[in-house]
């Protein structure tokens, strides 16, 4: 046992002069959210940093004051945010387009399907209202955020449905802002 101990310790120096050089900076791009009112009013609910990993994009949100339990969350095609009305229905950041689908397969299927690419995990708020939880999004890669807009939406993602309904992909557009 002592032995072991000493040839470990042994190691120690050696293998901290040893250590590999640094990885080269991984791609990273963030974005801060803003509630989407009719009034433009801006309230801001925090930020989410992505960044790529081995197994895809991880996205680390760090948000505050939003609505108990999981939201939809997707890359939107334009990096805008404007909202839009048609007579009194209001369109919340219809700007921002559909959700980003380079393939253009038309077909909503969630981070692990093979539809839009734009499809993340649902962010989960916890009781304090703060989402914090890191998600991955395993088909997805920093270079293809940036330029584009990330919206959280009031409700869960089924991910199944028609995006353009808003059926199963989350309801209303609550949050958004413009990827860098
Ligand atoms: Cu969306
Ligand atoms: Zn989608």
């Amino acid at each position: 046992m002592m032995k072991l101990f000493l040839m470990l310790a042994g190691l120690l120096p050696a293998a901290a002069c040893a250590a590999p050089a640094p990885a080269p900076q991984p791609g990273s791009a963030t974005v801060t959210l803003s509630l989407i009112s009719q009034s433009g009013e801006p309230v801001e609910a925090g930020t989410v940093a992505f960044r790529d990993t081995a197994w895809g994009v991880l996205v680390e949100p760090q948000l505050h004051g939003l609505a108990v339990g999981p939201h939809a969350a997707h890359v939107h095609v334009n990096p805008d945010c404007g909202s839009m009305s048609h007579g009194d229905h209001f369109m919340p950041a219809a700007a921002a387009g559909d959700h980003y689908d380079p393939g253009g397969t038309g077909v909503h299927a969630g981070p692990y399907g093979a539809g839009h690419l734009g499809d993340l995990p649902n962010l989960l708020v916890e009781a304090d209202g703060e989402a914090k939880i890191p998600v991955l999004a395993p088909r997805l890669k920093a270079a293809d955020l940036r330029g584009r807009a990330l919206i959280i939406h009031a409700g869960a993602d089924r991910y199944s449905g028609q995006a353009a309904h808003g059926h199963g992909s989350g309801g209303a557009r609550m949050y958004c802002g413009v990827i860098r």
